[in-house]
C-alpha cells in the first residue's frame, strides 16, 4: 500500500475532541426529532460565517451589543474593580474582550474556546495590541468543567459571556452553565453577559434567514464539517436550511430540512431521512431582563445591573456571585 492509499484508508485521525464530535453526532442524529449540537457549527470555515452573519445588515445582535457595550463601557468598567483576571466564554473574534479590556485594568485575559486554532490566533493579535496583559488561551468545551490556569489563581475573576450564545442552552442547560461558571470563577466572582431580547418576529425572522443565505451556508457547513472530519457522506444540496419562531419557547429554531427521500452514511452508521424530515440545529432564546435576572437568581448569581440599546433589542448584565 502507498502512502495515499494508506491516507485513503484510514482519512480520520481521532483525538478526543474528534471523539466527542463522532458520539454526538451520531447519538444526535439517530433521536427524534434528528438533532445537532450548534456548538459543532465553529470550525474555521463555520467560525468565518458566524463572522459574516455578524455583519449582515439583518442580524442586529452582534452591532447592538457592541454599541450597548461601548455607550455603558466606563460604567460596566466602574463596577468592576481592577486587577481581575477576565474569563471569556467561547472567545471567538476578540472585538468585545477588547471594548473591556481597554477600559478596566485586568490582571490576565482567559480566552476559552473549543476551536485551538482560532483561538492561539487571536490570542497573538491581542498579545500584539495589549503587551502588558497576560493572555491565557485555554482550549476547552466550556459546556462541559475545565480547569483555569495556575496563573491566574489568586486574582478574582470576572467572566465574559457575550453574544447570547446563553440562548443556545436548553433553559435547564442555561441554570447548568451559570452554575458552574460560578463554580469555576471561584468567590467574589462576576460576570458581563449579554443576552438577546424577545421581540417582534418580523425584526427576528430575517436575523435568522437573511437574504444573501449566508445563515443558510452556515447551517450547512455542520454537514460538511460531519463529511470532512467523520467521512460522512451528506449531499449538501439535498438539504436547506430553515429558521422559524417557537413562540411558545421564546426561542429561534434552526433547522436543515431534507428535501427527498435519502439515506446518509455516517461512520459506517445509515441514518435514511423521509422527504421533509428536519434535523434541528439550533435553538436560540430570547429573554426578558425579568425571565433572565430570575435565571441567574437561581443559580447563585444576583444581578447587579443590565442595559439595553434604545430599542430594547438586546441586553448586558453585570452578576455578582451571591454570598
Ligand atoms: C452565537 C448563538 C448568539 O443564536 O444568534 C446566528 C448564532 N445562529 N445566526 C445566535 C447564530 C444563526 C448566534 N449565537
Amino acid at each position: 500500500m502507498n502512502v495515499h492509499a494508506t491516507a485513503l484508508a484510514e482519512p480520520h485521525r481521532f483525538d478526543e475532541q474528534n471523539t466527542a464530535f463522532a458520539h454526538d453526532v451520531i447519538d444526535d442524529l439517530g433521536q427524534r426529532p434528528r438533532r445537532l449540537s450548534p456548538k459543532y457549527f465553529y470550525d474555521a470555515a463555520g467560525s468565518e460565517l458566524f463572522e459574516q452573519i455578524t455583519r449582515l445588515p439583518e442580524y442586529y445582535p452582534t452591532r447592538t451589543e457592541l454599541t450597548i457595550l461601548r455607550e455603558h463601557g466606563s460604567e460596566i468598567s466602574a463596577l468592576i474593580g481592577s486587577g481581575a483576571a477576565l474569563v471569556e466564554f467561547g472567545a471567538g473574534a476578540t472585538t468585545k474582550a477588547r471594548l473591556l479590556l481597554n477600559r478596566c485594568g485586568f490582571g490576565a485575559y482567559v480566552p476559552v474556546d473549543i476551536s485551538g486554532d482560532f483561538l492561539n490566533a487571536q490570542a497573538d493579535a491581542l498579545r500584539q495590541d495589549f503587551p502588558d496583559l497576560n493572555v491565557y488561551p485555554v482550549a476547552a468545551d466550556f459546556t462541559a468543567p475545565f480547569a483555569l490556569p495556575e496563573a491566574v489563581a489568586a486574582m478574582p475573576k470576572v467572566g465574559f459571556f457575550p453574544g447570547s450564545t446563553l440562548g443556545n442552552f436548553e433553559p435547564h442547560e442555561a441554570s447548568g452553565f451559570l452554575r458552574r461558571a460560578r463554580d469555576i470563577l471561584g468567590r467574589n466572582a462576576q460576570m458581563v453577559i449579554g443576552v438577546d431580547l424577545e421581540k417582534d418576529e418580523r425584526v427576528l425572522y430575517p436575523a435568522y434567514n437573511d437574504a444573501a443565505g449566508v445563515t443558510a451556508r452556515f447551517n450547512l457547513n455542520v454537514l460538511c464539517r460531519i463529511n470532512r472530519e467523520l467521512g460522512g457522506d451528506f449531499d449538501l444540496a439535498a438539504f436547506t436550511h430553515r429558521a422559524i419562531y417557537n413562540r411558545d419557547r421564546h426561542r429561534i429554531e434552526m433547522h436543515l430540512i431534507s428535501s427527498k427521500a435519502q439515506t446518509v452514511n455516517v461512520l459506517g452508521r445509515n441514518f435514511s431521512f423521509r422527504p421533509g424530515e428536519t434535523i434541528h440545529t439550533e435553538s436560540s432564546y430570547k429573554y426578558s431582563l425579568e425571565r433572565f435576572a430570575a435565571l441567574a437568581r437561581g443559580t447563585g448569581w444576583t444581578p447587579l445591573k443590565s442595559w439595553t440599546d434604545a430599542a430594547s433589542m438586546f441586553s448586558v448584565h453585570v452578576l455578582v456571585t451571591t454570598d
